[in-house]
């Protein structure tokens, strides 16, 4: 009965066309938040310099980052049943290549998604996380980990995308590989900027969960409405 699953992951609003979650950033608690942070690190600043000047100033983090903002309420976050979403892989996987590359293979897959023909394209690229050009396992398991939490805003969808092992845990290389490809607003920002945010949000200890993630975003901001 596996190839009843299916799911609801808007592969369409992948370039986060959702508006919904933002008016919490025009609370004035978040704006007097931001200004505890150096400037180059707030939505603000992204917005009138278009990082113009090449963020190499470090964060001076004296002190623990105290959102002033209600963040979102966690959502328990699902994590894939490897083996039944293998299953699944290789039944789509009609001639046994490793991949979801074949025109039936791809349409299949789609319609599992619920998704039209004519979006194949888009569907497509959403599903290939590692940017290989073809679906494998990997970036299958990873599908299905965003459609089955559903997420309904931009942060989760960014917590969900960038946890590529789907543990419910952002770690630090995680961090560093996914955010650049989330948003090129992201890729000024240096690998040893990202982790001293990390270090200073978790303290040293662990990853990010996705309440921890959100206080990251509070720092070096969530990328505009497309
Ligand atoms: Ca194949
Ligand atoms: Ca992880």
């Amino acid at each position: 009965n596996n190839m009843q699953m299916t799911y609801n992951y808007n592969y369409q609003n992948s370039q986060y066309t959702q508006p919904a979650q933002y008016t919490q950033y025009n609370q004035p608690g978040y704006q007097q938040n931001t200004q505890q942070f150096p400037q180059t690190t707030t939505n603000q600043t992204y917005q009138q310099t278009q990082y113009t000047q090449p963020i190499t100033q470090q964060p001076q983090f004296n002190q623990p980052v105290q959102p002033q903002y209600t963040p979102q309420a966690a959502p328990k976050i699902t994590q894939p049943n490897f083996a039944e979403v293998q299953k699944v892989f290789n039944i789509i996987d009609a001639d046994r290549s490793g991949f979801i590359d074949t025109r039936e293979e791809m349409v299949q897959l789609l319609k599992l998604a619920g998704g039209e023909e004519s979006k194949l394209d888009v569907f497509l690229k959403a599903c290939d996380f590692d940017g290989d050009g073809k679906i494998g396992l990997q970036d299958y398991i990873r599908f299905v980990y965003v459609s089955i939490n559903h997420p309904q805003t931009i942060e989760l969808t960014m917590f969900l995308a960038a946890d590529a092992d789907c543990s419910g845990d952002i770690d630090p290389d995680e961090i560093v590989a996914a955010l650049p490809r989330l948003d090129p607003m992201y890729s000024q920002l240096t690998p040893q900027y990202l982790l001293q945010c990390m270090t200073h949000i978790t303290g040293g200890q662990g990853g990010l969960d996705f309440p921890k993630f959100q206080q990251l975003l509070q720092v070096i901001g969530v990328p505009q409405i497309k």
